[in-house]
């Protein structure tokens, strides 16, 4: 049965994810692969409305297990309906987000007992593992920052804010050691790459890690 690859872009707010998901995306379709792109929370019609019902301003301040268990519901339908079915027919997956991220948020971040979330996992995710995960890693100032600059442009165009987009210094520093201390237990899976670069840059470096790790030499 062929089967393709599966990649997640990890890290804090803005750190350059959704960037670089589609650079690499594109750099794949360069080379004659027509990878699958999709995000967390989202991806499949169910799952983008538990975002939309997640991240509803409207609504913030939910528990960590009540976030836990949304987006692992949005998570199971995604990973059911777009994510296994097109590593089953060979196709390479690119997802923005994945579980370390309710790892992070949910469990470091937020207090959920680490043997909930690997419950969870465990039912939802099963044998859908990431086979690698690219941490971008910023440093909070810069997260703050970035985060702080979408929040205003949200703002001038009239739209609120979601619920994660209101949090301080701590917090991003928090995450980011979150994200670092995943890195550094799975250090086969993750890889950690300098997110305060130029954008190309950071592709670049992403670009050479992918084709050294999952491309066969006579293919690059
Ligand atoms: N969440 C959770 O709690 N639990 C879960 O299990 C999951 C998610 C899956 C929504 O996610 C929220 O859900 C998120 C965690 C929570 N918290 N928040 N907020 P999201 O992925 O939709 O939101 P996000 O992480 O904030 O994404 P983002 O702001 O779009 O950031 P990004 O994807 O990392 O960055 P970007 O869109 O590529 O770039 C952001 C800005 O920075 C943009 O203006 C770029 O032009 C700029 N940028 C990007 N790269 C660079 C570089 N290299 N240099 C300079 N500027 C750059």
């Amino acid at each position: 049965m062929p089967s393709g690859r599966f990649i997640t872009f990890e890290g804090g707010e803005g750190s350059g994810k959704t960037t670089q998901a589609r650079l690499l995306g594109d750099a794949l379709r360069a080379r004659g692969l027509e990878p699958l792109l999709t995000r967390e929370p989202g991806g499949s019609p169910f799952a983008e409305q538990v975002r939309n019902l997640v991240l509803d301003p409207a609504t913030a301040q939910h528990s960590a297990l009540s976030e836990a268990l949304l987006f692992y519901a949005a998570r199971a339908d995604h990973v059911e309906k777009v994510i296994r079915p097109a590593l089953v027919s060979g196709r390479w997956v690119i997802s923005d987000r994945f579980s370390d991220s309710t790892r992070v948020y949910q469990v470091e971040v937020g207090g959920l007992p680490l043997d909930v979330f690997k419950a969870l996992e465990l039912i939802v995710v099963k044998l859908t593992y990431p086979d690698m995960t690219l941490i971008l890693d910023v440093p909070a100032e810069v997260g703050l920052t970035r985060a702080t600059t979408r929040r205003l442009a949200r703002a001038i165009a009239g739209e609120d804010a979601d619920a994660y987009e209101k949090r301080d210094l701590e917090f991003h520093e928090r995450l980011r050691q979150g994200f670092l201390a995943i890195a550094e237990a799975e250090p086969r899976r993750c890889k950690v790459i300098d997110g305060t670069q130029p954008p190309e840059k950071v592709a670049a470096e992403v670009w050479a890690y992918v084709e050294h790790r999952m491309l066969p030499p006579e293919t690059r």
